[in-house]
C-alpha cells in the first residue's frame, strides 16, 4: 500500500546552546620544563626535560632534578630522580603498560647528569605518589639523540633512528640510520635502514605509525624530510616508497607534525595519514613557516599526496592533539623559524597562538576552523596532550639553552588547560560504570581484543548520537605525538532493539535516566499529536537524535520515524533543528 501517513516539518529552536568558542586556563606549574610529557595514569604525566637546572625541582637531598610527575587533581608536580641526560630523547609504553624512555645527551656534570646517549629508563605507573624512574645498565645498541619511540602491534617497542650525539640538521657522520626492539627477550641489535640515509640532513625525529588496517596492514608508513615509505620492519625491507611530498621540509629543525588520522569503524578502519606545517629553508630564521599539510589514504594500493593548506597559518613545531570527538587539534609553535635555540639568536618567533581544529570529514577547503587564541608562547621545547576528561593540558616552551627567567620567551613552567568548544555541549555523557567496576580512574580495566564492553552512562539535557573513541594520546615531545591513535568504536547497542519494536529502557542499571528517558519523552508527545491528528491509525515513533555538519556548522538534528503498524513503508519526517556550534 505505501501510504504516506504525514508530511509536516516543524523547524523549531528546542535546544538553544549560548555560542562559546575553546577557553584557556592556567593549571599549575610543571618545575621543569615540558620538553617530553606522557599521559601514564588518569591522573598523572610524566614529565621529561633535559638536565638544566630548574630551581623548583628539588628531591628531597636537596639536588635538582628535571623529571617530575604532574598531577592532574592536585595540580602539582612531584620532582622525579634521574641520572643521565634525557636531553631530546624518546619514549613509548610495553604493552603491558610499562612506560620506556631511551635517549639522551651528553653528560652534564654541572647538574650532575651521566651520558644520556645509550640510556634506558622504566617507569613502572602508579597513582599513589611513590614510582620512581628506573634506569638500568643495559644501553642502547648506541648513541641515540632525535630517536623515535613506538609500541608495535606486539606490544614490544621500536626504536627508531637518531643521531649519535647532538646537532642542528643531521650528518652523516652523526648519523644514526638504523632501528632496534625492545622486547621481553631483549634485543640489543641494531638493524640499518638506508631510508634513514637517504633522507638526510632532515631525518631527525622521523614520523613512523603502524599501519593497522587495509592492504598495508602490519607493516609502517615511515616519513622524514619531504620522503616516506611503506616499510617491513619484521624482515627490514621496504615496501614501497611513496612519492615526495609537496610543500617545505617537515622533520628537525624544519619541524612539522605528523598523526595517522582518525580511525573509523564506518569506512572499515581506513588508515589515513596526515602531516602538517615545518619550514622550507634551513637556518633561515626569519623565514615564514611552512602554511601547507598533506594527507595520503594509505588505503589505496597507489597512495598519493593530497595538498591542502595549514588553516591560513604558517607554523613550525606544531602539536597535533586528537580530541576525543575525533576532530585534530593544532596548536603551539611559531609562524617565523626553526627548531631549536642557540645562545644569543633566537631561531623561531611570532608564537603561533590560535590552535587549529581539523575536520577530516569534510571535503577539501572545508576542513579547518580557528580556535580561541592562546596568550602563552609555547616554542620550542613544548608539548599538548589531550587529558581524560576530554581537556587539552598545554606546557613547555624553552628556546634558551638553561633555565632562564625574563626576556623574550624564558623557560616556561605553566602548564595550562585548553578547553575545546565540544566540552561546552550539554550532551556529554557521564560515564558510571565501565565493565560493571563502578570506581572509575583509579586502577587500569583490562579488554581483551574483541570485547564487548558494556558502559553504562547518564545524559542530561538534549540527546545528540552517542559515539565512543578510544585514544592512546602518545608520547609528546618536539612536535611527536609517537604511537597516537583514535579509533572510533562501533556501539553494538544503545539500549534499542531493532526498529520497529520499542522497548522503553529509559532507566540505565544505575536507576538513572538514559538517552533515551528523552526519546521516551519525544515519543510520548508525538503519540500524542498523532493520535490527535489520526485518532484512527497505529504508531510506531522512533526518534533519533543526530549530529551532523551542515554549512561548516555542526547542528543536531531529530529524526523521528513514524510507522503505521500495519505498514511496510515509512513515514519519514524531520522534526527539530535545534543547535548551531560556533567556532570562530
Ligand atoms: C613489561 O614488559 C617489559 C618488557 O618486557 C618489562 O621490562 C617490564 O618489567 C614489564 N612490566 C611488568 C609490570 O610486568
Ligand atoms: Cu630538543
Amino acid at each position: 500500500m505505501g501510504r504516506k501517513l504525514l508530511s509536516w516539518f516543524i523547524f523549531a529552536s528546542v535546544f538553544t546552546v549560548a555560542c562559546v568558542n575553546a577557553q584557556w586556563t592556567v593549571d599549575g606549574l610543571t618545575g621543569v620544563t615540558a620538553m617530553h610529557a606522557m599521559m601514564l595514569t588518569p591522573t598523572t604525566i610524566i614529565i621529561i626535560d633535559k638536565s638544566e637546572t630548574n630551581p623548583d625541582a628539588k628531591l628531597p637531598d636537596g639536588s635538582l632534578t628535571w623529571a617530575a610527575e604532574y598531577n592532574l587533581a592536585t595540580h602539582k608536580f612531584r620532582p622525579l630522580k634521574l641520572s643521565t641526560n634525557t636531553f631530546c630523547s624518546a619514549g613509548a609504553f610495553f604493552g603491558n603498560g610499562t612506560f620506556l624512555s631511551t635517549g639522551g645527551g651528553e653528560p652534564n656534570p654541572a647538574n650532575n647528569a651521566g651520558d644520556g646517549y645509550r640510556g634506558i629508563r622504566y617507569f613502572q605507573p602508579c597513582q599513589d605518589g611513590t614510582c620512581e624512574i628506573i634506569e638500568v645498565p643495559n644501553l642502547l645498541s648506541s648513541n641515540r639523540w632525535y630517536n623515535a619511540m613506538l609500541t608495535m602491534p606486539t606490544g614490544d617497542i621500536l626504536n627508531f633512528g637518531g643521531s649519535v650525539q647532538s646537532t642542528g640538521a643531521n650528518s652523516a657522520n652523526k648519523n644514526n640510520p638504523t632501528f632496534e626492539i625492545h622486547s621481553p627477550t631483549g634485543n640489543n641489535k641494531a638493524s640499518n635502514v638506508q631510508f634513514l640515509v637517504d633522507t638526510l640532513p632532515y631525518n631527525l625525529f622521523p614520523f613512523i605509525h603502524v599501519i593497522p588496517d587495509g592492504i598495508w596492514q602490519g607493516y609502517y608508513i615511515v616519513f622524514a624530510n619531504k620522503a616516506s615509505v611503506i616499510y617491513d620492519i619484521t624482515n627490514n625491507v621496504p615496501i614501497k616508497a611513496l612519492p615526495e611530498a609537496p610543500g617545505g621540509i617537515r622533520s628537525y629543525p624544519c619541524t612539522g607534525a605528523a598523526t595517522l588520522l582518525p580511525l573509523d569503524y564506518q569506512n572499515n578502519y581506513n588508515p589515513e595519514f596526515l602531516v602538517c606545517g615545518g619550514q622550507s629553508m634551513f637556518n633561515q630564521f626569519t623565514n615564514p613557516a611552512e602554511d601547507s599539510c598533506v594527507r595520503m589514504d594509505l588505503g589505496s594500493a597507489d597512495p598519493k599526496w593530497e595538498a591542502d593548506n595549514f588553516g591560513g597559518i604558517p607554523r613550525v613545531m606544531p602539536d597535533v592533539v586528537h580530541l576525543a570527538d575525533g576532530h585534530v587539534l593544532f596548536l603551539n609553535g611559531a609562524s617565523l623559524g626553526q627548531a631549536g635555540y642557540n645562545t644569543g639568536k633566537l631561531l623561531a618567533d611570532n608564537p603561533a597562538f590560535t590552535p587549529l581544529l581539523y575536520d577530516m570529514y569534510q571535503p577539501l577547503g572545508q576542513r579547518w576552523t580557528k580556535l580561541t587564541p592562546a596568550t602563552i608562547p609555547r616554542m620550542y621545547h613544548s608539548v599538548a596532550s589531550l587529558i581524560t576528561d576530554g581537556t587539552v593540558w598545554v606546557a613547555g616552551s624553552n628556546p634558551n639553552p638553561n633555565f632562564k627567567t625574563g626576556g623574550l620567551y624564558p623557560t616556561e613552567y605553566r602548564a595550562e588547560i585548553f578547553t575545546p568548544p565540544y566540552i561546552s555541549a550539554n550532551t556529554r555523557p557521564q560515564i558510571t560504570s565501565f565493565k560493571g567496576q563502578t570506581t572509575l580512574n583509579t586502577s587500569p580495566i583490562k579488554v581483551t581484543y574483541g570485547e564487548a564492553v558494556p558502559i553504562i552512562y547518564t545524559l542530561t539535557g538534549t540527546p545528540g548520537t552517542i559515539t565512543a573513541t578510544i585514544v592512546h594520546p602518545g608520547f609528546r615531545t618536539h612536535s611527536q605525538a609517537m604511537s597516537m591513535r583514535l579509533v572510533h568504536l562501533q556501539i553494538t547497542d544503545i539500549a534499542s532493539s531493532g526498529q520497529d519494536t520499542y522497548t522503553a529502557k529509559t532507566l540505565n542499571a544505575n536507576g538513572q535516566p538514559s538517552e533515551y528517558a528523552f526519546q521516551v519523552e519525544i515519543a510520548a508527545i508525538f503519540k500524542q499529536l498523532l493520535s490527535k491528528a489520526y485518532p484512527t491509525l497505529m504508531y510506531h515513533v522512533l526518534p533519533e537524535a543526530k549530529e551532523y555538519d551542515e554549512d561548516g556548522f555542526r547542528r543536531k538534528r531529530l529524526d523521528v520515524l513514524v510507522r503505521d503498524s500495519g505498514l511496510s513503508a515509512y513515514g519519514y519526517e524531520l522534526l527539530v533543528e535545534g543547535e548551531q556550534r560556533c567556532f570562530q
